[in-house]
Formats: C-alpha cells, sequence, structure tokens
C-alpha cells in the first residue's frame, strides 16, 4: 500500500445493513443514462453515474458531464455517518454503478482544482467486491486492494498528488457494485 496515504476499513458496515444500502441505492438513485454528449460528440461512460452537491457547489467535473442533484435520505445519513468517523466534512458525493465487470473506471487523480490543495477523499464500497488498482505517477510502484462490501477506503491527500488510481474491468463473471466517493468541493468564485 503507498504508506499512510491509504487506509482501508473493511466491514465499516455490517453484511445485513450493506444489503440494505445497496437495494435502496440500485432502486433509489434514478440512475441517468450513461451516453452523454460532449462537444458535440457522442461519449458512452463504462458505468452509471451521479453526483450530489450542497447548494452553489460547482464543479467542473460535473458541469461537464453531469447535472447536480441534491442529497438524498440516505446519501445524507451516510454522510453524516463519515463526518462523525473522520472528524471531516464532506459537501458533495460522486455515485458509480458498476453494473457488472464490463464497467470499470480508468486511471486518473482525483486532484480537480476545486477540491484544492489537499483533497482528502473517503470512499464507500456496496455489492461485488471489485480491485482498486493504484500506481504511482513518477515510478513504476504499483499495486491493488480489494474493496469489498461495506468497506471504507480514506484516501489522504498524498494519494491524489503521487499516485493514480482505477478499477479495473473484470474478466471474472461479478455482480453489481456501487461506490460513493464523499469529496469537500472549495467554493468557487463568487458570481454577480
Ligand atoms: O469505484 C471506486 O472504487 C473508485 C471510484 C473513483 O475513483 C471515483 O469516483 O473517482
Ligand atoms: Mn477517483
Amino acid at each position: 500500500m503507498p504508506g499512510s496515504a491509504l487506509s482501508l476499513i473493511a466491514g465499516f458496515y455490517p453484511a445485513a445493513q450493506c444489503r440494505q444500502i445497496y437495494q435502496r441505492l440500485v432502486t433509489e438513485q434514478n440512475w441517468p443514462d450513461n451516453h452523454y454528449l460532449v462537444a458535440g460528440r457522442q461519449f458512452t461512460l463504462p458505468r452509471l453515474q451521479t453526483w450530489h452537491a450542497d447548494p452553489g457547489i460547482v464543479y467542473s467535473y460535473s458541469n461537464n458531464l453531469l447535472e447536480t442533484r441534491p442529497w438524498s435520505p440516505l446519501l445524507t445519513e451516510l454522510r453524516q455517518q463519515l463526518e462523525d468517523y473522520l472528524q471531516a466534512g464532506f459537501n458533495a458525493v460522486l455515485v458509480n454503478y458498476y453494473r457488472d465487470g464490463d464497467d470499470y473506471v480508468g486511471w486518473h487523480a482525483d486532484d480537480e482544482p476545486e477540491l484544492g490543495p489537499q483533497p482528502l477523499i473517503a470512499s464507500l464500497s456496496f455489492g461485488a467486491s471489485r480491485q482498486f488498482a493504484y500506481r504511482q505517477k513518477k515510478s513504476a510502484r504499483h499495486g491493488s486492494l480489494l474493496l469489498s462490501d461495506g468497506s471504507l477506503l480514506v484516501m489522504q491527500p498524498e494519494f491524489q498528488h503521487h499516485w493514480l488510481h482505477s478499477v479495473p474491468g473484470s474478466a471474472e463473471p461479478v455482480g453489481g457494485r456501487i461506490n460513493l466517493t464523499f469529496r469537500k468541493v472549495l467554493p468557487g468564485p463568487a458570481t454577480g
């Protein structure tokens, strides 16, 4: 593991609660179609995605692709539990639904300017286990860990500074998985 930049808490939620949370997310999220028009070109996202944020929070990533939705009661509850546990504040969450092993997220770092210089990200996973791969930006160091049902992965700011991450497609048949990354987006420049 990349030192203390990542910490994984398996079973942060117990199995019975995970099943409920997963089912609620599947049915309550009102998942959008994964075909988007970007700069006049059709683009297919290899997963389903929703973005929720406090009023007034603007994120270029979501702006380009996703509408900003309000927090549902379930998302609000999960946020509160993470905030209490981590003693940190979050004002936005990206929810990814990997329907099967064909769905994935490619290599990236969550280091958009709106997250500020020290982005802390709390990542909750429900449903099927998937590999979370990481590799150092400036060396060949790499590795992976398994994100299982009910796990909490805390990514410290240094992780986004020095490492990329991805959730590769799975050659093995695998069930659905929903991941939530809670973030703190800094307020943008005041408008009007
Ligand atoms: O699904 C995951 O575990 C990671 C998702 C992710 O990297 C992201 O939403 O930025
Ligand atoms: Mn990410």
